[in-house]
């Protein structure tokens, strides 16, 4: 018996690492640029770590340190412009539209405030001399990075994790020998600030954040680093610390800045910093380190997915990036899926701000769009994994940000359309700002607070939440209120359309964007009023404002098929004369993904006319764009074609060897290349294959509806499906073998395999068991 028991756990032991190492991306050399170093982070407080011999830098981020400080963009002027813009529109005249838009009604300032780094820490050691057996690594399932080589005699490892419990960064130094551990401990930052030292033991960098476009920075920030050794000497030398022949060596790096909200800055980052830093010395590092992992997998864990595994599988993750096309590695697209979870965890966590174009890591001052908060596409993308991956939560910053958007939305909703409700046009930032910035080719599209709402929708439809709901629908009804009183009739089929907006970033025959009626804003607006009406529906509440809506609705401009049997971008059928044929934005196909207005089943019409304008558009395109049609082909219920733009996502960035098409690509550190590096690009990789193993809507969940001929066995675990189900399924031969639904809501619903289906009538709690033909089992 004791025999078994031991054989067990061995058993479990072997499974438990090797499972543990299908979550680590790890490298056999330093990062030489910042697109190899790992990125850790605890939703707020993000570290970019090098991993470097003899000079160790963390490039450092705080999600509150952006330039300027609150600000009022909206534009006077603009109202007075609205009648005759439409009037441009409406006579076919979209060039004098553009003019005059650009002249009178964008945003001042017409651009926003960027995210900012807060700098580097380095360590400089000097006795790693010869070093060998290097090997770098970030485990997703401990959210830890470590480095570990022999130098002489002596193996050296550290540790780097930045923990949401104690909320700050550690970096645990050892080596196998006694008083080995010497460095010097420094900073350096691009930012307006001094770097001294405090102590003998601690090194503190203050700064105020950058003006831009006119608006002071308004912001203090601090960044604070304790050193703890066990024996050797600690000393201090005004702007750095030196650390000679300790055994061992911890580093706490707290930082914050003086934000409290979008209108309040009157913070004093300070003590905070102290205050954190004091209660973690005070623990020994195994308890942060054990605090710091059991919180990250209550999250990480709750999903398991295997895609099975090959001889690529064991070599370091920059080699398989760059021979997946040749390799498959299905492993790797399964490591690939996780990080995005991974890095939605670190990068937006309850109470921090929401993931921007960069999550939370950045190491520019002027970062490539700023690493603002892009809402035509790029913020809802960041998004799209939490739900069904299981991370509910990490939606919390994003909802918050929407709240905080309808106060300033409201404002632009007034000043510039002369509406109640609220309006966010195509960007936000820290400050909330919501009028139309950049250029009227971009920016002229009051689209975006709406299609944030979706999230607020989902978040309820996929918990049944109904106490959420009831926070959410005012926000929901807000937005939907503005659109009530913009909305006009266009003059030739009288339906409701919006008016000037555009189809983002996409230029028409008539050489710019503007336009009205967008297919994509009324796709969103259809989503906006129908989500509305069924959430006051199941509130019992506003019965005459659903009325409003239900008439407005039903006269919003259809979705439309053009001659060349595409699904209309726009109003007219200009399709096939647009100057950009593969633009990367897809956006009319939103009402088949992220929205399930156009279905196989439901709109069979409408889905063969997205596929047709998904084969124009081509599989070119940015990391976000190819992230997209992950999930478009995904719901067109081709897995083959979804893999291939896995494939075209899992090649190496710039690398131009592959059959692949230009753009996209992913870096050795596994980050999304727009190029540059963008976020999205890796959410938009992790909803895509959740999307091929699950998809739920319409009361409806199907299992493996676009499961890939590479993925032929494998299984998933935790993925979750609206109507707060939980689904578990196992697959063998590119066949279903089982599969195993929880309701945690006790809602009814509908299963569907292949031709298959079963009636879902579970209690909030229960679970079925189902075999590959769709069977209950005991
Ligand atoms: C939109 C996109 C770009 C980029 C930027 C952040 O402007 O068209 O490709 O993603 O947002």
């Amino acid at each position: 018996m004791k025999h078994i028991i031991l054989c067990l756990l061995i058993l479990q032991i072997t499974n438990a690492s090797e499972n543990q190492q299908d979550l680590v991306l790890w490298y056999s050399h330093p990062a030489n640029q910042w697109v190899e170093a790992l990125p850790v982070g605890n939703g707020r407080l993000g570290a970019m770590v090098f991993g470097g011999i003899d000079k160790e830098r963390l490039q450092l981020n705080e999600d509150t340190l952006w330039a300027g400080g609150p600000y009022d963009p909206t534009n006077p002027n603009a109202i007075a412009a609205l009648p005759e813009a439409r009037r441009f529109i409406f006579a076919g005249d979209y060039n004098q539209a553009t003019k005059l838009i650009g002249a009178k009604m964008m945003a001042k300032p017409l651009r926003q405030m960027q995210y900012q780094p807060v700098g580097d820490l380095f360590l400089d050691f000097n006795n790693t001399a010869g070093a060998a057996n290097y090997r770098r690594q970030l485990n997703l399932d401990t959210a830890v990075t470590d480095v570990s080589f022999t130098a002489g005699d002596v193996n050296f490892s550290r540790e780097v994790f930045s923990s949401p419990v104690d909320q700050v960064i550690v970096i645990h130094l050892t080596a196998d020998k006694p008083g080995q551990i010497s460095f010097a401990a420094s900073m350096r930052t691009p930012q307006r600030a001094t770097v001294k030292t405090e102590s003998p033991d601690t090194l503190v960098m203050r700064g105020v954040n950058g003006s831009s476009e006119g608006i002071k920075g308004a912001l203090k920030f601090e960044a604070r680093v304790k050193v703890l050794t066990q024996g050797g000497k600690t000393v201090e030398d005004q702007n750095h610390l030196t650390v000679s022949n300790a055994d061992s060596a911890t580093l706490f790096i707290a930082a914050a800045t003086s934000y409290k909200s979008f209108k309040d800055v009157n913070g004093d980052p300070e003590p905070i910093n102290k205050k954190r830093i004091d209660e973690a010395v005070n623990k020994p590092f195994e308890i942060l380190r054990k605090n710091h992992i059991a919180e990250h997998q209550r999250l990480f864990r709750r999903v398991k997915l295997d895609l099975g595994t090959t001889q690529a599988s064991n070599r370091p993750t920059n080699e398989r990036i760059k021979t997946f096309a040749v390799d498959k590695d299905p492993q790797l697209a399964a490591l690939y899926f996780q990080f995005g979870r991974y890095l939605l965890i670190s990068s937006s966590r309850p109470g921090c701000q929401p993931a921007n174009l960069q999550g939370i890591w950045n190491d520019s001052m002027t970062p490539p769009w700023g690493s603002k908060y892009t809402v035509n596409i790029n913020t809802e993308m960041n998004y799209w994994p939490a739900e069904p991956t299981n991370l509910a939560e990490c939606v919390e910053p994003l909802i918050a940000m929407v709240m905080d958007l309808t106060e300033t939305g409201a404002h632009t909703a007034k000043v510039n359309w002369d509406a109640n409700g609220w309006v966010c046009h195509h960007n936000t930032d820290l400050w909330r700002a919501t009028a139309p910035i950049d250029g009227p080719l971009w920016g002229f599209w009051p689209t975006g607070g709406a299609w944030l709402c979706k999230h607020l929708w989902e978040h309820y439809e996929f918990s049944c939440d109904k106490e959420f709901l009831e926070k959410a629908y005012p926000v929901m009804k807000g937005s939907a209120q503005f659109f009530l009183e913009t909305l006009v009739e266009e003059p030739n089929h009288h339906w409701l359309v919006t008016c000037p907006s555009l189809s983002p970033e996409n230029t028409h025959p008539f050489g710019v964007s503007n336009c009205a009626g967008p297919t994509m804003d009324m796709q969103i607006l259809r989503d906006l009023f129908g989500n509305c009406i069924k959430a006051s529906e199941i509130l019992g509440i506003d019965e005459d404002f659903r009325k409003k809506l239900e008439t407005a609705r039903e006269h919003l401009a259809p979705n439309q098929i053009g001659k060349a049997g595409q699904l209309q971008e726009w109003l007219e059928d200009w399709d096939m004369k647009a100057p950009d044929r593969h633009h990367r934005h897809v956006s009319h196909l939103y009402g088949l993904y992220p929205s399930d207005q156009i279905s196989l089943r439901k709109t069979p019409e409408l889905a063969a006319a997205a596929r047709k304008s998904l084969e124009l558009r081509g599989d070119g395109g940015t990391g976000w764009s190819k992230g997209w049609k992950i999930n478009l082909w995904a719901r067109l219920g081709d897995g083959q074609h979804a893999y291939k733009m896995i494939a075209e996502q899992l090649r190496l960035a710039g690398d131009t060897s592959t059959q692949y098409s230009d753009g996209g690509g992913t870096y050795p550190n596994m980050f999304d290349a727009h190029p540059p590096f963008q976020i999205d690009g890796n959410f938009g990789g992790t909803s895509g294959i959740a999307e091929m193993l699950l998809q739920s809507g319409n009361g409806e969940i199907e299992l493996l509806p676009a499961l890939p001929k590479e993925w032929p066995a494998g299984s998933v675990s935790g993925l979750r499906a609206k109507g707060g189900f939980e689904v578990d399924m196992q697959w063998k031969d590119g066949k279903l073998m089982s599969a195993r639904i929880l309701s945690a809501a006790g809602t009814t619903g509908k299963v569907l395999y292949g031709q298959k289906s079963f009636d879902l009538k579970l209690k909030a709690g229960e679970s079925v068991r189902l075999d590959g033909n769709l069977l209950s089992q005991k």
